[in-house]
């Protein structure tokens, strides 16, 4: 079986499979072709990178990787010059695809390869080796630069069955979302869902409400960003009425925002939970309860345990929490180049280390409780390392010390605070704007303080608890 099974096979809506914001409509029939041609131009490289704008050219670019069995690294459009040398560096992409009419970054040191939307081709690929990885995907960890998550195709395939099993997701949906292309979220589940199940794809360019709202589709999917947003305005949520299945996933859904979210639209939410490393691997079902606050069951194929800070077994009484560990067919294949991360992540037994904290209900629910580490910081549903954003301020001439931390924040979940000990005059702003331009603009600090000094122990590390107290203050 292929891995993109209704684009390839010929199933599904075939008109107007595809399409993003206010640009032309693919046909099922358009965007192969155009893959197949970009699938010509790559076969045999080692990496595809692609600049990952929310655009049509960036999903054929991505299927002609696919296509040709070359390992598909997702660039953030608006990442800076340190992140983009780490990730077309560590990946080893040999080119990077963009859409014709984009300019590529002057500094990106590969060569370009311009996606047009009007070529074709029809050369026919054998399906590639379900056991090889089909995306490089770049995620944070509490320190460092991102590291690179190898997906394999077979997780990809493995996930997105189990999904459309449990949202019984089939080529009757039209999906709507507008999350970036460069995540699991956006990218795994938004669009290759999509070419998997057969479902039609409308992506509104931006996930704002009025553009949700207007998109009339069946399935929608959203970060609990967009759902508190979309929560926030009656007059496009009552249009959401007419939907089949509204999903939350990346972060925490609030129960609030659940509950209003079901007053409005007359559909309780889906709440997933998942990992880029791991994929989406426990969710609430169409077809059974959807329990605020809850994120539901294992998927299909999945296993999960508790474990406790001991190592034994917690018990699944729905108080006593435990790190979540997970196993099963969706599991990523390791860090590219990163052998000491896959030893701290893996146990010896071969389960995956979430770093999140859980409670699991003697009816098998699951309840996310928190992350076990303050430096992984959830901001809008973007995975964000407190250590890259401290490293990145401590670049700055100005600064001699830097702290950050994710502060609870109504809208984005978590805000990014920093605690900078100034070396010299500087302002908060010329701060937010050099991590904007270095880095991807969403892992910018929201609020700056500048402090005398940051409040350590007698170790010397910084007392990240009492600035996340502090920053509840500010
Ligand atoms: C503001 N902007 C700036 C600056 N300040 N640009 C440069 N320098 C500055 N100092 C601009 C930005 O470029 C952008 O411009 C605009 O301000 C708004 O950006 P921002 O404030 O970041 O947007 P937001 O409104 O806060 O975004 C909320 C959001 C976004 C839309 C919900 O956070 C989002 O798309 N989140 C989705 C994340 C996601 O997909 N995560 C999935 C991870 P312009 O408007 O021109 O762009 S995968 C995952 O987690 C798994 C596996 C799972 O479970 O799903
Ligand atoms: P990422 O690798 O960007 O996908 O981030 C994965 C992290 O997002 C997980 O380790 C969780 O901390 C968080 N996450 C994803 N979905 C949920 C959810 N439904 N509830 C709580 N946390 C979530």
């Amino acid at each position: 079986m292929t891995l993109l099974t209704a684009l390839q096979g010929g199933s599904g809506d075939s008109a107007d499979a595809l399409r993003i914001s206010d640009g032309p409509g693919l046909s099922r029939e358009q965007l192969l072709g155009a893959a197949t041609a970009v699938a010509d131009r790559v076969a045999g490289a080692p990496a595809l990178a692609v600049l990952a704008r929310s655009t049509a050219e960036t999903v054929v670019a991505v299927v002609g990787g696919l296509l040709a069995g070359v390992p598909v690294v997702p660039l953030p459009p608006d990442s800076g010059p340190k992140e983009r040398a780490h990730i077309l560096r560590d990946s080893g992409a040999a080119l990077l695809a963009h859409a014709a009419a984009d300019t590529p970054p002057e500094d990106a040191g590969v060569a370009g390869l311009p996606v047009d939307l009007g070529e074709r081709s029809a050369t026919t690929y054998a399906e590639p080796d379900p056991a090889a990885t089909a995306f490089l995907l770049y995620t944070s960890g509490t320190t460092g630069a991102p590291k690179g998550a190898m997906i394999g195709r077979s997780a990809v395939a493995a996930d997105l069955d189990a999904l459309a099993d449990a949202w019984q997701w089939t080529a009757e949906d039209t999906l709507v979302h507008g999350l970036p292309l460069f995540h699991v979220h956006g990218l795994v589940l938004g669009v290759l869902g999509a070419l998997r199940t057969g479902s039609r794809l409308v992506h509104t360019g931006r996930p704002t409400p009025a553009g949700y709202a207007a998109a009339g589709g069946s399935l929608y999917f959203g970060v609990p960003t967009v759902w508190s947003r979309l929560a926030a305005d009656q007059e496009a949520a009552a249009r959401l009425a007419s939907a089949r299945l509204l999903v939350s996933g990346s972060a925490p859904l609030p129960v609030p925002v659940f509950e209003r979210l079901a007053a409005l639209t007359g559909h309780a939410p889906i709440e997933r939970y998942g990992m880029t490393e791991s994929l989406i691997t426990v969710s609430t079902r169409a077809d059974g309860e959807r329990r605020p606050g809850s994120v539901g069951l294992p998927v299909a194929g999945v296993r999960t345990r508790l474990v406790g800070e001991d190592g034994g077994p917690v018990p699944y009484d729905g108080e006593s929490v435990g790190e979540l560990q997970v196993a099963g067919p969706t599991l990523f294949r390791g860090y590219l180049n990163r052998p000491d991360a896959d030893a701290e992540a893996w146990t010896a037994d071969g389960w995956f280390r979430t770093g999140d904290v859980a409670v699991i209900g003697p009816d098998g629910f699951h309840r996310i409780v928190g992350r076990a580490s303050v430096d992984l910081i959830k901001s809008g549903g973007y995975r964000i390392g407190a250590g890259e954003v401290e490293a990145a301020l401590r670049d700055h001439p100005a600064v001699a010390d830097a702290a950050v931390v994710g502060a609870p924040d109504e809208d984005l979940g978590q805000a990014i605070v920093a605690y900078v000990v100034p070396d010299g005059p500087v302002t908060g702003e010329q701060l937010t704007d050099f991590v904007a331009e270095r880095l991807s603009v969403h892992k910018r600090p929201r609020r700056v303080v500048l402090v005398p000094e940051l409040p350590r122990n007698a170790l010397g590390k910084v007392l990240k608890k009492q600035l996340l107290a502090d920053s509840a203050h500010g």
